[in-house]
């Protein structure tokens, strides 16, 4: 038997002795020089600019492409007293956006509603029933975040029933853009953006700030917004890095000094005390908020990001901190389930890939359980599980047809240490990859 195979170190390049010693100064030890130039940095101003990041150093929000036309367009809306939906996915960087829009749009209209598609029925992105119900609750506005960049459809239908989109995204585009008055997406080849990895609450930010600042609203009335913008950077695992640092410094010190009533239940029932830091965003707050989601609605999370009330913010915490410790324990369990599904097979021991199949397993979980098994054996991997109350039998768990056939849910995850999402496995992926599937049922 192979042993499994492990992780391979590959380590950072020694940076030219020329940045290393431009940076040592009698404040900069040469060790601090080198991971200083290990990250690009080149000069003592630059040094200084890194450890003390300042609101100046925030981009010209105009200088993105479409943002004048959204702008306009929201200024349009507000002033017709048209119906707003704000719509945005279910994870971390979704709920945040949508909660940091509401809650600045909010003071402006009272015309406003929120909209999170469910994970299961609906699914990521935006949903013909999302676009049904703003209709239904006549909306002629619906401003996206965190998703809507490949809706080409989904911006017809609306289209077609006099609803207008503005996309805020940070997803790569296709080739054409969706037909939407106005798409905001750094990772536009025609965006002269200066910085391409915002996370999308903080394109909703960059949106919000270029209303701010044709308006002549004072940048002090967004920083309370920048706490949302850290946790999103942090959990969306964008580089911390350029813009993204800058605002994450500001709003983790919001977050330390002021936090909102939502974020201060939720550090009070994770019994959090000291000041927290990025990791601290990526393992308390993340998984409570990603628990509403996988567990029961989204939605929950916004409404308790939004909230004002103490009491209520600590009700809703503790539902979200129920979900939590649900997902845990699913967590556990599923995990321990499948680590012994590989360890009781030879042949899945030694293979180059990893496919598990269980019909009881909760979908909410399975692209975790997929991680963690990465994290072991270091290769790629499919967790399924089935959906929809339709059986998959172990032949059909081995055809490749099965995704389309069975509505059977995927999940795979190629590497998370290596920074690439996980995303839905595709039909014709099945029949590229050839993977050699093994399926078991209880
Ligand atoms: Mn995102």
């Amino acid at each position: 038997m192979t042993p499994p195979r492990t992780k391979r170190w590959r380590l950072k390049e020694v940076p030219d002795a020329a940045a290393e010693s431009a940076l040592t100064t009698d404040r900069c030890p040469a060790s601090l020089a080198r991971v200083l130039a290990q990250r690009g940095i080149r000069d003592p101003k630059e040094a200084a600019r890194f450890f003390r990041p300042h609101i100046e150093q925030l981009h010209d929000p105009f200088s993105m492409a479409d943002m004048l036309k959204a702008v306009e367009r929201i200024e349009h809306a507000l002033g017709e007293g048209e119906r707003i939906m704000v719509y945005g996915d279910y994870d971390v960087d979704g709920t945040t956006a949508v909660a940091l829009v509401t809650s600045f749009l909010s003071r402006f209209s009272g015309q406003l509603i929120f909209y999170i598609p469910d994970r299961y029925s609906e699914g990521y992105g935006i949903s013909f029933q999302g676009i049904d119900h703003a209709k239904h609750e006549g909306v002629t506005l619906i401003i996206a975040l965190d998703c809507g960049i490949k809706s080409h459809d989904k911006v017809t239908y609306a289209s077609e029933k006099g609803i207008d989109f503005i996309i805020c995204d940070h997803h790569r585009p296709d080739e054409t853009l969706p037909a939407a008055v106005a798409v905001l997406d750094p990772k536009r080849d025609d965006c002269p953006y200066p910085f391409k990895e915002l996370s999308g609450c903080g394109i909703g930010f960059k949106l919000m700030q270029g209303l701010a600042q044709r308006n002549n609203i004072p940048f002090a009335e967004l920083e309370p917004l920048l706490d949302l913008v850290a946790v999103s950077t942090a959990c969306d695992i964008v580089p911390v890095t350029g813009e993204n640092r800058v605002l994450s410094y500001f709003g983790l010190r919001r977050l330390n000094e002021e936090p909102r009533a939502g974020f201060q239940a939720m550090l009070e029932m994770a019994n959090v005390k000291r000041s927290l830091n990025v990791t601290d965003l990526v393992f308390v707050l993340g998984p409570r908020i990603n628990a509403a989601g996988r567990i029961e609605h989204g939605r929950q999370a916004v409404e308790l990001l939004l909230a004002h009330d103490k009491q209520q913010a600590e009700q809703m915490s503790a539902r979200i901190d129920r979900n939590n410790v649900q997902r845990q324990d699913l967590d556990k369990e599923i995990t321990r389930g499948a680590m012994e599904m590989i360890e009781r097979d030879a042949f899945l021991q030694s293979a180059w890939s990893t496919v598990l199949f269980d019909a009881t397993w909760h979908k909410g979980v399975i692209g975790i359980v997929a991680s963690r098994l990465v994290d072991v054996h270091y290769r790629p991997t499919v967790v399924l599980t089935e959906s929809n109350g339709k059986a998959a039998d172990r032949r059909a768990a081995s055809r490749a047809s099965m995704c389309t056939k069975r509505s059977v849910r995927a999940r795979t995850c190629w590497s998370s240490s290596a920074g690439i999402p996980m995303r839905p496995v595709s039909p014709c992926l099945w029949r590229t990859w050839k993977l050699s599937v093994r399926a078991s049922r209880p």
